[in-house]
């Protein structure tokens, strides 16, 4: 086994925040997790333990009580789906089986009238999410929602399909696949319902807003990949995260580390000079939501480094309890990710020293 990783505090220049009512949230998500008997008795007895009411609240820290809830309940449940049946279930490795399910789960979330999955607790905790959902969105937040859900469904159909052949996709395929198996775009739409307001179209889906929805995704993912590498790689089987992508484009573990933090680091410089420029031009509501991403963001940051499903107190990850406020790298320049290239379009790169001086000298 080769030594452990140290993960050194990371840079993040987002405040920390948390809604008042985070205990009694926390204590409700696991009782209903319980109620409906979300993932086997082994799973959920762990789940409840993680403090995924209190990852809810850190991502709203000032939104409405009944959707941290419900929020929170939902993280749970994916966890349900994402370890219970794609990371340690047995569909993990028949991607085809494992489409079929999806498909019918989310007919579930888009017609819970329907009467198909009537003894299945993943089935019965999502019709009661999707009622829970109409009451506090909109038709289309909803209609948003199911679509997300869908999204997420694909990528870890594809992930499946690396697992059962016991591959490692490329940099480019996997950043791909991880902005959306992280579950992160089916939060969205609860960030809104969370405030009691919704996005209109053309602004959500303008180039730039959605760019900043990415790179939160990517930001929320690679903290991820960083602060979850110890439970992955000590888990049995196969695991995939952006550190194992990296190692096997020829990195050692240490320079994986490194590299994907310097990663990270850039994306987030960018995300910050671009929700700047996007919030001084928006709407209200378009602020709102872009503070909301940066409170996801940070809301997975604290709770990375601390929920015991990181930690692993029975064999502890050397993980920092701080973040910095220097970036390894801020380096105004694509990643070598075809993927993602196109978002350092978006925002004009920063003066430097150099060009500050010279339009000094040409104005004096
Ligand atoms: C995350 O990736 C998988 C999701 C299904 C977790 C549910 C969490 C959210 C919807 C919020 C996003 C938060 C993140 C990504 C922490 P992965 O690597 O399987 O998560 P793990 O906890 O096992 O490291
Ligand atoms: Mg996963
Ligand atoms: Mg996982
Ligand atoms: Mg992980």
């Amino acid at each position: 086994m080769e030594p452990e990783l140290t993960v050194p505090p990371l840079f993040s220049p987002i405040p920390q925040a948390i809604h008042p009512r985070h205990a009694d949230i926390d204590v409700q998500t696991a009782a209903w997790a319980e109620t409906f008997r979300i993932g086997s008795e082994q799973l959920r007895a762990k789940l409840v333990t993680q403090d995924i009411g209190t990852f809810s609240a850190r991502i709203l820290p000032g939104g409405r009580e009944e959707v941290v809830s419900l929020l929170a309940d939902f993280v749970l449940w994916l966890f349900g789906v994402d370890d219970g049946h794609c990371e340690e279930g047995e569909l993990g490795h028949r991607p085809g089986d494992l489409a079929g399910l999806l498909h019918r789960l989310i007919r579930v979330a888009q017609n819970p009238e329907a009467p198909m999955m009537q003894d299945d607790p993943l089935a019965a905790g999502l019709r009661d999410l999707r009622l829970r959902v109409d009451r506090y969105g909109t038709a289309g937040q909803t209609a948003r929602w199911v679509d997300a859900l869908r999204e997420y469904f694909f990528s870890v159909v594809w992930e499946a399909a690396h697992r059962r052949a016991g591959t490692v996709p490329d940099l480019n395929d996997y950043t791909l696949m991880r902005l959306y198996d992280g579950a992160t775009s089916v939060v969205l739409p609860m960030l809104e319902m969370g405030y009691g307001y919704e996005l209109q179209p053309h602004e959500r889906d303008r180039r730039a807003v959605r760019a900043a929805a990415e790179m939160a995704s990517f930001i929320i993912t690679w903290d991820n990949d960083i602060f979850s590498h110890h439970k992955e790689r000590r888990s049995p089987g196969y695991y995939l995260n952006a550190l194992r992508v990296l190692e096997q484009e020829g990195l050692t573990a240490e320079e994986a580390l490194d590299v994907a933090i310097a990663q990270r680091d850039r994306v987030m410089c960018l995300y910050m000079r671009l929700t700047e420029q996007l919030s001084a031009e928006g709407s209200p509501q378009l602020r709102q939501y872009l503070s909301s991403l940066s409170s996801f963001i940070r809301g997975a940051q604290d709770w990375g480094v601390s929920s015991v499903r990181y930690t692993t107190p029975d064999d502890p990850a050397n993980l920092p309890s701080t973040f910095g406020d220097t970036p390894t790298d801020d380096r105004h320049e694509p990643l070598d990710i075809p993927a993602v290239a196109w978002w350092w379009e978006l925002v004009p790169a920063p003066a430097g020293p150099a060009a500050g001086l010279r339009r000094f000298e040409q104005t004096a």
